[in-house]
């Protein structure tokens, strides 16, 4: 190797050197502004899914019914959300536990709240086979249901104050 390639390759040698720092010092500085970054929005964010646990629940929801089972079987609800049970497979007859009495949601039983006389408030009880069954929770508390034609088909409905 002549003179000069030593001297070529001496400097070729100082610039990757050069440019491996330069890269290295780069990732460096954008590694501790990504970490700078999570730092400052951490306590946003978990504040904003602290407020969304205490008192954002959600206001409607929407559950599915495929033939044997309901999806998501266990929902959480705000006081006065509104669920809405839809069948993707036939006739359904979403009902307040306990099977067959039905009065878990309200008190009342299946013949009272069921009645074409009934007076009182809507009841946790589609009352009748169907594809589509929407209900207002103003209760709080965990409500079971089933689907009366078929009552190895359950769920739960957790109602939250807001
Ligand atoms: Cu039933």
């Amino acid at each position: 190797m002549s003179r000069f390639q030593q001297i070529v390759w001496a400097i070729i040698v100082v610039l990757v050197i050069i440019g491996a720092y330069w890269w290295w010092s780069s990732s460096q500085a954008t590694t501790s502004g990504a970490a700078v970054a999570p730092f400052t929005q951490t306590p946003t964010t978990s504040t904003q899914a602290q407020s969304g646990v205490a008192s954002q629940a959600q206001k409607s929801a929407t559950v599915t019914f495929d033939g044997s089972g309901f999806s998501p079987s266990s929902v959480t609800i705000a006081q006065g959300g509104t669920v809405t049970f839809v069948s993707n497979a036939g006739a359904m007859w979403v009902a307040s536990d306990p099977h067959p009495i039905h009065n878990g949601y309200d008190g009342t039983t299946m013949q009272q709240h069921c009645s074409s006389t009934y007076a009182g408030t809507a009841p946790f009880d589609q009352c009748a086979a169907g594809t589509s069954f929407s209900f207002t929770f103003n209760k709080v508390g965990s409500w079971g249901y089933h689907n009366h034609l078929d009552h190895s088909a359950v769920g739960t409905i957790t109602v939250v104050a807001q």
